[in-house]
């Protein structure tokens, strides 16, 4: 029989690459949507047709449960968040409702319809519903060691990395309280060219597609030096269902081990279309951060040690691979633009 798994996120960048993943493997799976009317679940329906979907949102129990009941899943791999840092200073209660108790009442959803009704330290057993938490290199925030394992100890510098060690502290004490099969990934910065317009990465990469079809002069960065391990989005969903396949639960740190400054970030983007990032790129002091995380890197070998799991796209080839598929997709509007200008009707 097919396995079951349940994404919520999957709307989002990981959640899209993590379905294709699962459906390869020869899973049935169902991504959680929320709204009437949510565009981005046309999108990732076109990115990925064998999808299938239920509705339900993180911040309502009652939606979480029935979605789990009705899926009935073996894995539950919960994605969803407002994941974007900025925002969670604007809208700190929001984040935490979304971020920190949706994951609560996710592990609350499995907890009812596995009927786990009273605490106890018994260990996992098979046929149990397994869950995966996307935790966040954001928890360690400002370093005093480095590079960061999963001993490394947490100090987080924004609302979203406070909120996201809940939902870390949550998984594993429903871990150690029931004896679920509940396990963190601690995930470092991964993108892609599904990459929300509003990260770091994606922002450069259209930039240069625009700025090199001459559809815009100049690209507003925040803080240049601000160092983070980059690698790609779909070597990451790898690790998060290999974690789900291990005899006993743990947490995992997942990166590259590799340093780049956004300054590395906006030169590597700019060469990959012949042009010089100075000559484009100007600071703008109000996208600096109030409480900056200024540098990360992981230590994984706890995930290569035990899941056998190692990044294969570096970073130089990622920009290219994100600035290329801008470049495309910047194109193709073009066209689409020109030819509908010259229509006749
Ligand atoms: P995205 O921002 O691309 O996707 C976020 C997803 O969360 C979307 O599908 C969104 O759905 C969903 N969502 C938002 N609010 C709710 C809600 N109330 N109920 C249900 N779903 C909701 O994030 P990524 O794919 O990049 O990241 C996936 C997860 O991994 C997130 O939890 C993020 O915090 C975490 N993470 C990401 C890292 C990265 O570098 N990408 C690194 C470490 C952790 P909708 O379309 O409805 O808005
Ligand atoms: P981050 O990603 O906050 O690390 O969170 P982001 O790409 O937003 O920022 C990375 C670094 O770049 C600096 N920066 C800018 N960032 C943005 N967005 N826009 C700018 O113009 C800009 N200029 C400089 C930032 O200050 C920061 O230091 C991502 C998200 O995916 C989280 O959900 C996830 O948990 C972490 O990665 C790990």
């Amino acid at each position: 029989m097919a396995k079951r798994a349940l994404i919520t996120g999957v709307t989002g960048q990981d959640g899209s690459y993590l379905a294709e993943h699962l459906l390869s493997l020869g899973y049935r799976v169902w991504g959680l949507t929320r709204g009437q009317a949510n565009p981005r679940k046309d999108r990732v329906s076109r990115l990925v047709p064998d999808l299938e979907f239920v509705h339900g949102d993180l911040m309502d129990q009652g939606s979480l449960v029935t979605a789990v009941n009705t899926v009935q899943p073996d894995e539950v791999y919960n994605l969803g968040a407002i994941s974007f840092v900025p925002m969670s200073w604007q809208q700190p209660e929001l984040v935490t409702e979304v971020n920190g108790t949706g994951v609560l009442r996710t592990l609350e959803a499995i907890r009812i319809v596995s009927g786990l009704t009273k605490p106890s330290a018994s260990s996992v057993v098979d046929g149990q519903i397994r869950f995966y938490q996307a935790s966040s290199s954001e928890m360690f925030g400002m370093v005093t060691q480095s590079p960061q394992s999963e001993t490394t100890s947490f100090h987080p510098r924004s609302p979203y990395g406070v909120v996201k060690t809940y939902g870390h502290y949550m998984t594993r004490n429903y871990r150690e309280s029931y004896g679920m099969y509940a396990v963190s990934g601690i995930l470092f910065n991964h993108e892609s060219p599904r990459r929300g317009a509003e990260f770091v990465t994606r922002k450069i990469s259209l930039a240069v597609a625009q700025i090199k079809l001459g559809l815009q002069e100049k690209l507003s960065l925040g803080n240049l030096d601000a160092v983070r391990d980059w690698g790609f989005a779909g070597d990451y969903v790898r690790a998060m269902h290999l974690m789900l396949q291990q005899d006993q639960p743990d947490d995992y740190v997942v990166g590259t081990g590799q340093m780049h400054s956004v300054r590395d970030a906006a030169r590597i983007a700019f060469e990959c279309v012949g042009l010089n990032w100075e000559d484009y790129v100007s600071v703008d002091p109000g996208l600096v951060r109030p409480a900056e995380v200024e540098t990360l890197c992981a230590d994984y070998s706890h995930a290569r040690k035990h899941l056998d799991w190692e990044p294969k796209v570096e970073f130089p080839e990622l920009m290219r691979m994100m600035v290329e598929s801008d470049l495309r997709q910047a194109r193709l509007a073009s066209e689409q633009r020109a030819e509908l200008s010259g229509a006749t009707w």
